[in-house]
């Protein structure tokens, strides 16, 4: 096994790697930007090394520094996460020639598969449906016409080297052919300088469902079953679970069985993804992800497999010890990306300090993550922050058992897309297991997600929903009962001190009184006195305006009767349980 490992990557998934390598007794090396010096990854590395600015390009994108300080550190072996250089075959030959191990396929299998059309090319041959089209390239708008003629429409020109939706475009008719061609051999260019583009026949409203492989050097390949991620945003996915809800065992182990095949007839090794599109009794390759994907946890907790480990096994020349047949899976996993993006917002990404951190726990609760209270959201990188996965024993528990996770969920200083899941948590579709690809953006109306916000979301400070009145809640204790209690109070302008009078001491509770004694529930300055002895009170009236923290905060009486004292005036300052008033 390996002795020391770098890991070309950040966030939660060089710490998932890191982990594994712990598990394994594996050193581990971090890389990090500028923007990174204090990340979460560093912190958790037993050495780290600064690789270059924040912009990706000259950090976490720069294969040649990256394997000079692979060489500095004398690690065996790369693992490159996920994004980033996951996926460059050029970075995974440069990793081959130097002294160090690719954890990852041979590049020239990841060159083969990263293609689309030489993926195509492999799947058919080893008899796995691939969606109706060509294997071969097209260039012309005739080509795409007669393929109309003979196939029908819609139909969808795609990249070879796209993916992310990027490259893709549908034809509905002939008329569109021209236009769309262009398109497609443009972004093609711009996105992966390759202007290479073939056809697809365009199926409506399909199902993503991916197969998790894993493959050793002694030719023994396994799949871990399949896992849906149907529900997407604008191509992100957000919410993936395993096993796929709604399909056969039929369809299950025919899905299993064609991914498997596929990979082997490639030669190839390590952790992989075979993703495919399932539309009605019909499945279809899709395309082969060569890398550890973000959604590998909802396989491990359903196999019991760690899939990372694994990783690092067969790239050291172990040997898979389990047969296909050992591969069983266990009741359900849900996997919620914990984005800082505001829902409400068109899922823009906010950027503030974790003022609070609290995740959730329990049984059958998984945080992936690499951020700890206080640290900033920088957005110099993907706006995920973490990942929660729940496990439960079958789909039904565990939609019950997220909504008790994400509801313990505490996360205050920006925005996150909390309260979308929690939303989903309550939409048909989604519990029913009946949602598409085409689901979140075609049918979940921005105003669901506007009142999801609303009721669930947590961000404060500028992360907060604007205006200057707030809400604060504190802890009441009324007749040994314990309360929350929300303040609602105007902000206090920085400009405009309010003056404190010196510090007298405030006057003790009136000894031997029977009345009911309103106290500061906070530190702070008394603003405003708003009753006098003998005024009549009711619960919920104002007796006195409190300053703290900024804030304005009215103290509210939770007793009726009458004023018999006041033991506080304006500009006093005041302690937690100080007696304000008394009421008899
Ligand atoms: C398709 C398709 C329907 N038919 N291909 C979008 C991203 C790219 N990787 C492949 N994509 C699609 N390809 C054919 N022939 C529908 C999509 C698609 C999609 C696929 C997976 C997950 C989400 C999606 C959202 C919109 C469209």
């Amino acid at each position: 096994m390996f002795r020391k490992v770098l890991i070309a990557n950040r966030g939660e998934i060089a710490v998932r790697v890191m982990r594994a390598c712990r598990e394994l007794d594996i050193r581990t090396v971090a890389i990090y930007s500028d923007a990174d010096r204090d990340a979460g990854h560093v912190r958790y590395a037993d050495e780290a090394y600064h690789v270059g600015p924040a912009r990706p390009a000259e950090s976490y994108l720069d294969a040649e520094s990256i394997v000079e300080i692979a060489e500095q550190a004398n690690v065996d072996a790369i693992h490159p996460g996920y994004g980033f250089l996951a996926e460059n075959a050029d970075f995974a030959e440069r990793v081959e020639t130097s002294p160090a191990t690719w954890v990852g396929p041979a590049s020239a299998v990841m060159r083969q598969l990263g293609g689309k059309t030489g993926a195509r090319t492999v799947m058919e041959a080893a008899d796995v449906p691939i969606v109706p089209g060509t294997v071969d390239p097209v260039t012309t708008a005739d080509e795409i016409a007669a393929f109309g003629e003979e196939h029908g429409y819609p139909i969808a020109i795609k990249a070879d080297a796209g993916g992310g939706g990027r490259g893709m475009s549908v034809v509905e008719s002939e008329a569109e052919i021209e236009d769309a061609l262009d398109r497609s051999i443009r972004e093609g260019e711009a996105y992966f300088d390759d202007a290479t583009v073939y056809l697809e026949k365009y199926l409506s409203d399909p199902k993503h469902v991916e197969v998790q492989i894993l493959a050793d050097g002694y030719g023994n390949v396994r799949h871990l079953g399949e896992r849906d991620c149907s529900l997407q945003r604008r191509h992100q996915k957000v919410i993936e679970e395993a096993p796929a809800p709604g399909l056969s065992p039929e369809q299950r182990e025919a899905i299993g069985a064609a991914a498997r095949r596929g990979v082997a007839d490639a030669g190839y090794e390590n952790a992989g993804t075979v993703e495919f599109l399932v539309s009605g009794d019909e499945f279809y390759f899709m395309e082969v992800n060569t890398r550890i994907q973000v959604e590998h946890p909802v396989t491990e907790l359903v196999t019991g497999i760690d899939v990372v480990k694994w990783q690092l096994r067969v790239a050291a020349g172990e040997e898979i010890d389990f047969a296909q047949e050992d591969v069983t899976t266990t009741g359900h996993a849900i996997e919620y990306r914990i984005n800082a993006e505001n829902p409400a917002e068109d899922f823009a990404p906010t950027t503030g300090v974790l003022e609070r951190y609290d995740p959730p726990g329990g049984i059958g609760v998984r945080m992936d993550d690499a951020m700890r209270e206080g640290d900033e959201i920088g957005g110099d990188y993907d706006s995920m922050i973490a990942k929660l996965i729940v496990h439960a024993g079958d789909r039904e528990e565990c939609l019950i058992r997220s909504e008790r996770a994400l509801r313990e969920f505490d996360i205050k200083g920006v925005h996150t897309i909390i309260p979308f899941h929690r939303l989903m948590l309550t939409d048909q579709a989604f519990t029913e297991g009946r949602h598409t690809t085409d689901y979140l953006d075609e049918q979940v109306d921005p105003g669901r997600l506007e009142a999801a916000v609303e009721r669930w979301g947590t961000a404060s400070g500028d992360g907060g929903t604007g205006g200057n009145t707030s809400a604060r809640t504190y802890t009441a204790e009324v007749n040994g009962k314990r309360f929350e209690v929300v303040l609602y109070g105007e902000e206090v302008e920085e400009e405009q001190p309010r003056q404190t009078k010196s510090p007298e001491p405030v006057a003790d509770a009136p000894a031997g009184t029977a009345g009911e004694r309103v106290t500061a529930e906070m530190q702070g300055t008394v603003l405003e006195v708003t009753v006098e002895p003998g005024d009549e009170v009711e619960p919920g009236d104002v007796v006195c305006v409190i300053e703290a923290m900024k804030m304005e905060n009215d103290v509210i009486t939770s007793a009726a009767g009458t004023v018999a004292e006041v033991t506080v005036g304006a500009g006093d300052s005041v302690e937690t349980g100080d007696v304000l008033c008394v009421i008899e």
